[in-house]
């Protein structure tokens, strides 16, 4: 043990990173507030490490709860498979074209059947144990209950085509622990499965994974194309199948070294009350709302399981790093793919969640290029969802550079001139501004916030040094100015 290839599952995974110091572990934390709470507090650090709460308050020793799994650079190339030592700037290059190479290669890396694997050490049937035998935290103060689905990966298929589907929705325990809301927006992959299935069944077949190697985390919780299986996709960063076991209910596969896993059927007139929540937008989604609730047929355990927590707020919360350093990588290469030329930097900024402030550097090359490559981002797959600004730079702006992508936005955009609207996109019923009982529509902006076409030319010289004399000076003082360039 110690090295990537032998990640297998949430346990390796944590070897690993011990090794690497990358772990703090808190002991004597309650489940209602203080795990929560002291993950905010470590979110809010630079480069914060993971917390893993063990000895929770009312539970024994070895039921665990890991926090900011992925709130790094190291460790979330770790997670990626992509390397142990990256900072931000070596993660997003190692990661350039790797989400499109992954997407096209998922195929040849269809899940490996088992007979049994660890995530049965324990099997209990409906009735014989809940959720809240687990130490489930109450994250926010505001939030409506305990939420054991953050970090999780809920699986679902395609009726017609058996394709898997994994997303990460929102799971709130319900009915003393026996059963749990599966709050999926409209729109995602998943609903459309449970769509579907009520459709040609009237119920539809659900697994959910609680505990896991971060990396199914990341590919649940991303915008991995429709009809490409994330288990599939998860293969293709390993370089191996995912193992599975599959549901003695259901037949759905459920991943074999899982730490927790459920399983059950969402019926169409089944629901509770479910959230408020704190959502990634950085407020508490609405109020209470009925939602699709799974009676829980099926719990699977292995012996101390470890929940792996992810839960949103304002930002910088558990997964702002993950989904900006995603998303950023996702749409850059999905807009190169539609043909735009000219694409020097995509970074979804993780003040926005990771979607709703995009910045884009391109090399402007035609009059119309700089609202192009705005529009087309504004309306990708992998950036839709939630979008509500995109702010085009030229190329000479660091678009992962906030300060920068604001000065430009200054000095570049006429207000009157450069910002575009489109109205009913793509929103969200977590968005703040939604008025209840409304569709989930937004609005949204593109920013130009390039030098005008037509004044290239003659647009005024930025008043900063050049690279030679910058040279020039770091070698005559470094003691005094190095470091910092
Ligand atoms: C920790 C975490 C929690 C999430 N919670 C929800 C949620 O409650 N509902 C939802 O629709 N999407 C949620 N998402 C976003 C989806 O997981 C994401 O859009 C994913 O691409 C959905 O998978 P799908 O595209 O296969 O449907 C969450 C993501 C993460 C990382
Ligand atoms: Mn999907």
């Amino acid at each position: 043990m110690g090295s990537l290839d032998d990640i297998n599952d949430l346990r390796g995974w944590l070897e690993l990173a011990e090794k690497l110091g990358e772990v703090r572990t808190i002991t004597g934390a309650h489940w209602d507030k203080e795990i929560g709470a002291a993950s905010e507090v470590n979110y809010k650090r630079p480069s914060p490490p993971a917390l893993l709460f063990d000895d929770i308050v009312g539970y024994g020793t070895g039921q665990r709860v890991l926090t900011a799994s992925m709130a790094n650079a190291r460790r979330l190339g770790m997670t990626l498979r992509l390397g142990t030592d990256l900072d931000d700037r070596g993660l997003v290059e190692a990661l350039r074209t790797r989400p499109g190479e992954w997407a096209a290669n998922a195929s040849r890396y269809p899940v490996r059947v088992v007979e049994t694997g660890p995530v049965r050490e324990n099997v209990f049937a409906a009735g014989e144990a809940g959720l809240l035998d687990f130490p489930v935290p109450q994250w926010h103060e505001g939030d409506g209950g305990r939420y054991i689905g953050t970090g999780c990966a809920v699986f679902t298929t395609d009726p017609e085509t058996g394709v898997l589907n994994a997303g990460a929705y929102r799971m709130q325990v319900q009915n003393d622990g026996r059963a749990a809301s599966i709050n999926i927006e409209a729109g995602k992959h998943g609903a459309a499965h449970v769509r579907e299935w009520f459709k040609r069944e009237g119920r539809a077949p659900v697994t959910a994974s609680l505990g896991h190697d971060p990396l199914l985390l990341v590919v649940a919780g991303t915008e991995v194309p429709g009809g490409v299986s994330e288990l599939e996709y998860a293969g293709a960063v390993l370089g191996r199948p995912v193992e599975v076991i599959l549901g003695e209910v259901t037949g759905l596969p459920i991943p074999a070294t899982a730490e927790i896993a459920v399983e059950g059927w969402l019926y169409p007139d089944r629901k509770e009350q479910e959230g408020p929540f704190g959502e990634w937008t950085g407020y508490y989604s609405g109020g209470t709302e009925a939602v699709l609730t799974m009676d829980i047929e099926r719990i699977y355990h292995r012996d101390n399981p470890i929940q792996l927590g992810a839960p949103p707020g304002k930002p910088p919360h558990d997964y702002s790093y993950m989904r900006s350093v995603m998303k950023s990588a996702m749409i850059q290469d999905a807009l190169i793919r539609t043909g735009l030329p000219g694409v020097e930097g995509v970074w979804a900024h993780e003040a926005g969640g990771g979607r709703q402030l995009l910045a884009v550097a391109i090399n402007q090359q035609y009059a119309g290029h700089a609202r192009q490559a705005g529009y087309l981002t504004s309306q990708l797959p992998a950036a839709a969802y939630m979008n509500k600004f995109v702010v085009v730079v030229d190329a000479d702006v660091d678009p992962r550079s906030l300060n920068d992508v604001v000065w430009a936005m200054c000095t570049r955009t006429d207000p009157a001139e450069d910002i575009e609207t489109m109205r009913q996109t793509w929103g969200s019923r977590v968005d703040p501004l939604r008025e209840k009982g409304v569709p989930p529509f937004n609005t949204r902006a593109v920013i130009d916030a390039c030098r005008p076409y037509t004044r290239l030319a003659d647009f005024p010289k930025v008043a900063e040094a050049s690279r030679e004399l910058i040279d020039q000076v770091l070698r005559r003082w470094p003691d005094v100015l190095g470091g910092s360039w």
